[in-house]
Parts: C-alpha cells; sequence; structure tokens
C-alpha cells in the first residue's frame, strides 16, 4: 500500500502534519527527550519557525498568545520530565481562555517507561486536566493521525492539546506495519464549525431586545471578531456597551456606547448600568465575578457564545444563542426594531424626550443610554484628573496615561496581573484596530513580557508593548533576551514598586490583615536591559514621563526596550464602587500593625478626590479613632 509518509520518522510526520494545519511558529526548548522532534524541525526551519525561550512556561505563554493574536493554533515544545512540566502554567492559561495550543512533548524510551529512568515523569497522567486531547504516539503509523486529532480538537473545543512521543519513537520510520483495521490516508487535516442557531431562538432572542428598556450589551473574547457587528446591535437598542478585560479590543474606548470594564478593575458606569438593566445581551464572555452581573431575575438575559456548556453558567438566561459572535449576530440584526436615536433628536426636542413622563420604550432606552453616557463622562474626568497628577513618588496611572498617548493605531497591548491590569484597563485606550490581551481567567503572573513576544513575531510590522509589574517581569525576565535574540523590538514598560502591589491592596482590603512577604529587593531593569543587549530607560521625576515613554515608544532599532518606571508603591487600586468592608478592613489592618500607614494614609487622602471616597476617608478617620480611645 501506498502511504505518503513511507519511510519517514515519527518525528518528520509530526512536523509534515503541523505543516498541512498551517502551524508556522513553534515555542519551546530543546532537550534529549525531544531533540528527534527538533531535528525534524530543523530541517524545515524555512517553513516552520522554532523560536528558542528561556524557560518552558513562556513558550506556553507565548503558544496561548500566538492564538489569541492570530486565530491560529499555537504549538509549544518541551523535553520530557522539567521541561513538559515547566509548560503547564501557561497551557492552563490556554484552557482558562479557551484558547487552541498543542504542547508536544518528549518522553524517555518506550523499554525504560515508568522505571524512574532520568526525567522520567508520568507526563499523560499529569497533563490530563489540562489537555482536551492527550495521547502518546506508539508508533509512526500513528503520528499523522494524532496530530490531526489533537488540533481538530484544540480548534473545536478551543483547549489544549498533547502529544507525547517517547524519543525511541521519534526515530523510528514508517514501514507500513499497519494494524488490519488502519486504512491508511484515512484521516484529513480539516476542521469546520459553521453552526448556527435555530432561527426560533434568534427569533426569541430578537422578541426580548427589541422589547427590552434598558438594554446592556456585555462583550468578551468571543465578540474580538464581532466589532461592527456589537456596534450594530447596541446601536439598534440604544444599549451601552461593557467590556470584560478579554474584549476591550471589540470596540474602541471612546465610542460613545461605551461604558468600559466591569469589575473591580471597572468602571463605575458599568457597575451602575448593570444594577439598572432590564435586559442583559452577554456575547462571548463568560466574565467570572457573577456579583457585578443583574441579580438573578432582574434582568431578561440572551447569551451568545461558541461553548453550549457556558450558555446560563454566570447568569440564568432565558435564550443561549451557540455559535460564532459574528454569525449569529448578522443574523440577529435585521429582526432588531430601529429605536429613536440622539442623532435623530433635534437638540431643541432633547429635553422634551428625556423629561417626558410618558416615554414610549425607545425613548426610555435612550434615556437610559443618555444617563450612562452622563456618567461615563464624568468617570472620564476622574480618570483624567489621575492622569495629570504630579505627584511624587509618581502615580501609576500617569505613567499608563502616558503610554496610552504614544500606541501606534494598530499596536497590540499585552499587559500582566496585578494593580498594573487595574492602570491597564482603565487608563490604556484601545483605538480600532488594536488588539489586546492578558492572562484572563487564570490571571497568572508574568505572560506580559511572553505576550507581547509572541506578538511581534506574529505581527512583525506592528508596535508590540507589554506593560507589566516588576513581580510580573522578573518571573520570566529571561525572556527578555530572547526578544534581542530575535530582533524583536517591542517596548516594556514595567511599573516598579518593589511590590506585589495588589497583594498588598488585598491582605489589607480584604482579610484586615496587616501586609506580609510582599516586598522585594529591586533590581535596575534599565541596566538589565542594557546588559541583555536591549535598551533600558528609567523614569524617575514627573517631567521625565511623557519625553521618556515618546523616546522609547517611538525609537526605531531592532532591538526590545525597557522602560522602568518608579511609581507610588502605597497607590491602592479601588474598585469602581466602594463597598464599606474594604475601608473597615484597611483600618483593621492598620490597628494590627500594618506597616507605612502614614504613606499609605497620605495616598488615601491626596487620592481620589471624587466625591464617592469622602465616605471611605471619614469612615476610615472614625474606625481609627474609636480603636484608639
Ligand atoms: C503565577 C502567579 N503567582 C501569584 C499570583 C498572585 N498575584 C496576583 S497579583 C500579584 C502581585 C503582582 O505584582 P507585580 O507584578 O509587581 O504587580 P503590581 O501589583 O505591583 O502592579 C500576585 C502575587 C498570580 N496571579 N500568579
Ligand atoms: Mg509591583
Amino acid at each position: 500500500m501506498n502511504d505518503e509518509y513511507q519511510d519517514l520518522k515519527t518525528a518528520d510526520i509530526v512536523a509534515e502534519s503541523l505543516i498541512d494545519w498551517n502551524v508556522d511558529v513553534v515555542f519551546g526548548i530543546p532537550g534529549d527527550g525531544i531533540n528527534g522532534f527538533i531535528e525534524a524541525l530543523r530541517v524545515r526551519q524555512d517553513k516552520i519557525k522554532f523560536v528558542l525561550v528561556r524557560h518552558e512556561e513562556s513558550a506556553a505563554l507565548m503558544a496561548c498568545a500566538y492564538a489569541k493574536y492570530t486565530g491560529k493554533i499555537g504549538v509549544c515544545v518541551s523535553t520530557s520530565g522539567p521541561g513538559a512540566i515547566h509548560l503547564l502554567n501557561g497551557l492552563y492559561d490556554a484552557k482558562a481562555d479557551n484558547v487552541p495550543v498543542l504542547a508536544i512533548t518528549g518522553s524517555t524510551f518506550s523499554d525504560l517507561m515508568n522505571s524512574s529512568f532520568l526525567q522520567d515523569v508520568k507526563l499523560l497522567q499529569l497533563f490530563s486536566d489540562v489537555a482536551s486531547y492527550n495521547t502518546m504516539i506508539h508508533v509512526p503509523e500513528q503520528a499523522e493521525m494524532a496530530v490531526d486529532i489533537a488540533c481538530r480538537t484544540c480548534l473545536a473545543r478551543k483547549g489544549v492539546g498533547h502529544i507525547n512521543i517517547p524519543v525511541d519513537v521519534q526515530e523510528k520510520k514508517l514501514k507500513g506495519d499497519y494494524s488490519k483495521h488502519k486504512v491508511p490516508g484515512h484521516t484529513s487535516d480539516i476542521f469546520d464549525s459553521f453552526a448556527l442557531p435555530d432561527k426560533k431562538l434568534i427569533e426569541k432572542a430578537a422578541k426580548i431586545l427589541n422589547t427590552g428598556n434598558k438594554i446592556v450589551i456585555l462583550i468578551g473574547q468571543g465578540a474580538l471578531n464581532a466589532s461592527a457587528e456589537v456596534v450594530a446591535v447596541a446601536q439598534k437598542l440604544n444599549a451601552p456597551i461593557i467590556k470584560a478585560l478579554l474584549g476591550k479590543a471589540v470596540v474602541p474606548d471612546d465610542h460613545p456606547l461605551n461604558l468600559g470594564g466591569l469589575g473591580m478593575l471597572g468602571t463605575e458606569p458599568a457597575s451602575e448600568a448593570m444594577s439598572q438593566t432590564d435586559t442583559l445581551l452577554l456575547i462571548g464572555t463568560s466574565f467570572p465575578y457573577m456579583e457585578y452581573l443583574p441579580k438573578p431575575g432582574q434582568a431578561k438575559g440572551i447569551q451568545i457564545d461558541m461553548k453550549p456548556e457556558k450558555i446560563g453558567l454566570r447568569y440564568s438566561v432565558e435564550v443561549g444563542l451557540v455559535g460564532d459572535s459574528k454569525t449569529v449576530l448578522s443574523e440577529l440584526i435585521p429582526l432588531l426594531k430601529e429605536r429613536t436615536h440622539k442623532n435623530n433628536i433635534k437638540d431643541d426636542l432633547k429635553n422634551h424626550y428625556y423629561n417626558n413622563s410618558k416615554l414610549d420604550i425607545s425613548n426610555v432606552s435612550l434615556q437610559f443610554l443618555h444617563a450612562m453616557q452622563k456618567s461615563m463622562e464624568k468617570w472620564k474626568k476622574i480618570l483624567k484628573e489621575q492622569s495629570n497628577r504630579e505627584d511624587i513618588p509618581i502615580k501609576p496611572q500617569v505613567i499608563a496615561n502616558a503610554v496610552s498617548e504614544e500606541l501606534e493605531e494598530n499596536a497590540i497591548v499585552s499587559v500582566d496581573s496585578g494593580n498594573n491590569t487595574v492602570w491597564a484597563a482603565r487608563f490604556l485606550n484601545m483605538r480600532k484596530g488594536m488588539k489586546f490581551s492578558v492572562s484572563g481567567n487564570l490571571a497568572t503572573m508574568a505572560c506580559g513580557l511572553p505576550y507581547a513576544i509572541a506578538a511581534k513575531i506574529a505581527f512583525p510590522d506592528r508596535q508590540s508593548v507589554a506593560f507589566v509589574g516588576d513581580g510580573g517581569f522578573t518571573m520570566l525576565m529571561g525572556e527578555f533576551a530572547t526578544a534581542v535574540q530575535y530582533k524583536l523590538p517591542i517596548k516594556i514598560i514595567i511599573l516598579k514598586n518593589n511590590l506585589l502591589g495588589m497583594i498588598r491592596w488585598e491582605q489589607m482590603a480584604f482579610l484586615g490583615n496587616p501586609e506580609y512577604a510582599v516586598e522585594f529587593t529591586p533590581i535596575d531593569y534599565a541596566k538589565f536591559a542594557e546588559a541583555s543587549g536591549g535598551k533600558g530607560y528609567t523614569i524617575k521625576k514627573i517631567d521625565e514621563v511623557k519625553s521618556v515613554i515618546h523616546m522609547a515608544m517611538n525609537e526605531e532599532n531592532e532591538f526590545p526596550s525597557i522602560v522602568e518606571a518608579y511609581i507610588d508603591p502605597f497607590e491602592l487600586p479601588f474598585p469602581p464602587k466602594l463597598n464599606m468592608e474594604f475601608p473597615t478592613h484597611i483600618a483593621e489592618s492598620f490597628v494590627r500593625g500594618q506597616p507605612y500607614t502614614m504613606e499609605i494614609g497620605t495616598s488615601l487622602s491626596m487620592d481620589h478626590i471624587p466625591e464617592r471616597f469622602k465616605s471611605f476617608q471619614s469612615h476610615l478617620k472614625h474606625k481609627q479613632n474609636k480603636e484608639k480611645n
């Protein structure tokens, strides 16, 4: 029987099959458990680029980001044992954010397996939770099929696949030694997922939306390919749009219908809109913090998601529309009734519309939208005030705002986990055509730098910016050298507070504990950048902020740059709605021995000028006085 892979080694068949699936980049580190496959990649380097990283965790994070930014499958490679173990965190990032990533690992010789031989780890067992498809290739005759199933499963389930190949099997040649049931050539590299919900369900959804008074749209990562449709629906319904963090790039931050993010790092108008809405349209999101969604029963819910198991997960919806957001919305839009639009009302009639007690439905929705827009204007004023602060130490908001102003039209922004995420969410403004991502549901630290590297590899002509905390950056900072090695002129902005800033806040505000184990010794990141072969900048003074960020972001060279910005370590990231629990806990932590009470107190009193924080201030003082007496 003729086989296209006759006499090819398993490793070659795997590489060829990946090429068939349009895999053009793999991220990883070689090792004796995987060197057979590395050789197969070496001889195909014109078709598949191998990106050598410094830590396998980065390889998996890069594969995840590559998939997020391109829509293709991300692939990472490691040796047996320790290399494979290192991949896991990045693979969980992909699983948690529904991203197709394939991990290819080696394992020890088949005849030594499970004998405590060197680097002999039961990887199938270890990867069984993270991977939707998890297999070992035992013979070359199995290889093509395994890759086809793995890639198809990654795409279909939007998750992780894992293929493990013992080192001896990588070297074995295909001899056509098939079982009696195997038909060579039976497997194919095709994936098709066109699915549309039942027309009746779409009609039902349209009916609910057409009768809603105060409609709110919450979008997430699953709406990234449907920007125009999301805006079209919002315009038809007079509905404000709220963005879960992974959906930040769906709609520009300055869009008149945008109310920004939701939750701890979100905006006040977004929380307000959620508390008032009577109709909630969820598009491609499983936003985890349910307490920020309307109360069950408050709003009629409609949810669009690719994954049926996500429908009804966070909010008790009436209709679930399973499918791709763009396709489903395109079917839904013609069924939505046009409402009165702000643009259609003459200025002199506006007050009449907003103040008329006998408003019809379309005008109620307009009134709601208008109220939210007004609220958003106020919120933006607060952000603007915070952006222009002149304090020393510099406020992180000031740095974020300056970075935002230097983002190019089609920039790709990767952020990290910590307080820096809050500043990024609120102050880095997405404009049309930009991309944005972060480790969303896993919220792992250290993702920012690997994500930015993957973005630059995927789109060499676009500006790639990592906006990160010093803790997260330090975890995988070796990858800066990867960016140097591959001549990737990414821009890394490090918010330097020598601190796990978010954890200081959490220990105080969530638990009422004095901070513990959150400070670390400083690193000179500018020197580190230079020592690694890149460019380093430092910002310590307020008048350096704009000029240095401008210089770093606009410098045209082939090396990556780091801008380390010294920021106020006592700036606390307040949620949009102040829950009295937080001030109470902070006061408790003060009483129980929290250090730096002066600094934190000063930061609080100079901060947060808006009214809503006044009650917090007086509550805090009251509590402290009470405890003292
Ligand atoms: C891998 C990992 N370890 C621990 C945490 C818990 N955690 C969340 S934010 C944070 C602090 C982040 O510090 P840094 O990167 O300096 O950012 P900052 O909060 O100071 O802006 C920690 C420890 C996490 N999310 N991921
Ligand atoms: Mg920090």
